[in-house]
């Protein structure tokens, strides 16, 4: 019998290998950022949790979308680190070395929001542009609506109520390697590797 009391969060497997993002992201970066940053948050998510193993049997978007019910003396702990280990999910989850299209049902959504998906990008890299700090920027759900909003740190847009269905990590280690400064380049070969089909597939009806 599986003892949920032994579980802990684990570091979900990337559907490519290091070098699969070039050449839009480099493989040292990848590497780097998915052995050394995420491992990071996935293992101090895992020992704030120690205190208080019974919050391990929800799942961590269950944790962040409630913090309210988080005890106050890790709350912000939680943010920060289990916020990092849910954003890089996301991030890889979304990701992908092969080019993909845009479903047509996305399509539409997109169109009757931004009015087209060029129209999108240029708002979704706008947004990313200004993000001013470490943080990042979302393509979210909020109740059937699309929307593109701004956390900082590790915050997730989820614990406002709004559902991230994609995600740019903003902080440098993310390009930093190769794009130092040049932030826009970085954004536009994020979006050469958008995997859209694993978007659409967060959309929750
Ligand atoms: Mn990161």
């Amino acid at each position: 019998m599986y003892k949920r009391k032994c579980m802990k969060y684990e570091l979900p497997e990337l559907k490519f290998s290091f070098e699969g993002l070039e050449p839009n992201i480099d493989s040292k970066t990848v590497e780097v950022h998915y052995t050394k940053h995420h491992q990071g948050y996935l293992n101090k998510t895992n020992e704030l949790l120690e205190k208080y193993p019974e919050l391990m049997e929800k799942s961590i978007e269950e944790l962040l979308s409630d913090l309210n019910s988080i005890p106050e003396d890790i709350r912000q702990g939680l943010v920060n680190v289990g916020g990092g280990y849910y954003n890089h999910n996301i991030y890889w989850e979304t990701m992908t070395g092969e080019e993909t299209e845009i479903p047509s049902d996305l399509v539409e959504k997109i169109n009757s929001k931004w009015g087209s998906v060029d129209s999108f990008k240029e708002t979704f890299t706008e947004n990313a542009m200004k993000l001013f700090g470490s943080g990042w920027v979302w393509l979210v759900q909020s109740d059937t609506e699309l929307e593109i909003v701004s956390s900082k740190n590790q915050e997730n847009p989820i614990s406002n109520g709004k559902y991230p269905l994609l995600g740019i990590d903003l902080w440098e280690h993310a390009y930093y390697l190769k794009y130092q400064n040049r932030r826009n380049e970085y954004i536009d070969s994020w979006f050469k590797v958008i995997d859209w089909n694993a978007v659409e597939k967060r959309i929750r009806v």
